[in-house]
């Protein structure tokens, strides 16, 4: 029988060819082939995709543009990719409210830049920035770089457009920051991954565009250096907008294989600064900046314009994909643990027993360390080492993952590893809101 025939308002994808590059995403997980791909062009699909799901049960599997690091897109056993590809909307900047409303189907490339036109900033910055679409930023809270000093997806959304179990449109929030009537089912829906229904836009929160940047390339000799860097700035009220780093084994090896601005890279290990307060570039900030440094700021090299700016962020910005091509077995993880504890972090890396690289977002802990061997490793042992690093980061006070989420790629672990207590709670959240269960099944819970 077809579950979809005479689907209305929706594109239908169903043969082979087509359906093949929806069975993946950006991390290792590999799907199985979906019932169809279902793009919907209006509200009356999404209604009636939930009301044949909960009669046929089948499950609907929500995806933006398939850039997601942890499988939380992949198609599960029965189930309907649903595509807001072709979701309708337009983006609308309200200076006034310093906020912007858009579809889920919008790349974030143009929220950033519909926000930039009237100077105004979305600093959410994940690595797919300039490939995503808005809608899975905000199923799965996405970080990057900036999070550092403007926190990540779900600090910048007033309030969020969704439908639920009940086959209609909601929104969840007002267009100011100030709302506290109740607790927020938006924020509920944020970072969800779609298992508690479909994100189809939302009101974002902007704030003045930053125009003046101070970006600091920080070589180092022993890299250790570089690991209690990231608290005493903050301590000493300095707040980069990013601080990135590259291990020794990193930066060597985008040095040696690297695009040729990557090979002119200095020291052995390397931190990526940027401040973006005004006032930054000035002296007196500078000054301030190198005394607290103090010997480890030796070799500091400053960009002098937006485009040595721009090269060092391409080459920090290509470093995953890079990597991917050189090692196509590597397996990398997001961990975070809280700035003030990275050096213990990274002694107790080392007293585990498999080899690593590491590189990522020093300044707020969160840690891309990849394991190269992976691909050759078998497969429990590898599944030891990867509860090891995560056992390792919760201990810490961290987590098993900073900005990528959950999905399928980290479910196990998430779930032998989280307080029991957690996941009946969230299990009591999805079986209210999805009683049927047909939100994006086998996902996260
Ligand atoms: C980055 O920071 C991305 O480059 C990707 O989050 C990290 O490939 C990765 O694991
Ligand atoms: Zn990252």
């Amino acid at each position: 029988m077809d579950v979809l025939a005479g689907l209305p308002e929706a594109t239908i994808l169903r043969d082979f060819e087509s359906l093949e590059p929806f069975l993946r995403d950006e991390s290792h997980v590999r799907g199985v082939p979906p019932l169809a791909v279902v793009k919907p062009h209006g509200p009356k699909a999404l209604r009636e995709l939930v009301r044949r799901a909960k009669a046929e049960g089948f499950g609907l599997v929500p995806r933006g543009a398939g850039t997601g690091k942890a499988g939380g897109c992949v198609p599960t056993e029965r189930t309907v990719i649903v595509d807001f590809s072709e979701w309708p909307g337009d983006l609308r900047v309200s200076p006034q409210d310093l906020c912007l409303s858009a579809p889920a189907s919008a790349p974030l490339r143009e929220v950033k830049a519909a926000a930039e036109a009237e100077g105004l900033f979305y600093p959410p910055d994940p690595n797919s920035w300039e490939s995503c679409a808005l809608g899975g930023t905000l199923a799965t809270n996405a970080g990057g770089p900036n999070a550092c000093k403007y926190g990540m997806t779900r600090h910048w959304v007033l309030s969020v457009d969704a439908l639920l179990e009940d086959g209609e449109l909601h929104t969840f929030g007002i267009h100011s920051v100030k709302a506290n009537a109740g607790p927020s089912l938006g924020q509920l829906l944020i970072g969800s991954e779609g298992i508690f229904g479909f994100i189809v836009g939302a009101t974002l929160r902007l704030t003045p565009l930053p125009r003046e940047f101070a970006t600091l390339l920080l070589p180092v000799k022993r890299w250790e250096d570089l690991l209690d860097l990231p608290g005493r700035l903050c301590g000493a009220g300095f707040l980069p907008s990013a601080f990135e780093f590259f291990d020794p084994a990193v930066l060597a090896e985008l040095r040696a294989h690297g695009p040729e601005a990557a090979r002119r890279l200095p020291g052995e290990a390397l931190a990526i600064l940027e401040f973006d307060d005004r006032g930054c570039t000035s002296e007196a900030f500078l000054e301030g900046l190198l005394d607290l440094l103090g010997p480890v700021a030796d070799g500091l090299e400053i960009a002098s314009d937006a485009r040595q700016r721009q090269g060092i962020w391409a080459v920090r910005r290509m470093t995953s994909a890079f990597l991917k091509e050189r090692h196509p077995g590597k397996v990398s993880e997001d961990i975070v643990v809280p700035r003030s504890r990275l050096r213990e972090f990274f002694e107790g890396l080392d007293r585990l027993d498999f080899p690593s690289i590491s590189y990522g977002h020093l300044g707020d802990g969160n840690l891309h360390v990849n394991l190269l061997a992976a691909g050759e490793t078998e497969p429990a042992r590898l599944e030891r080492q990867l509860m090891d690093l995560f056992r390792l980061s919760i201990s810490l006070g961290g987590a098993l993952s900073g900005e990528h989420g959950i999905g399928l790629a980290k479910r196990d672990a998430f779930l032998a590893l989280s307080d029991p207590g957690q996941i009946a709670a969230l299990r009591a959240i999805k079986q209210a809101l999805d009683s049927c269960g047909i939100f994006n099944p086998g996902k996260v819970i």
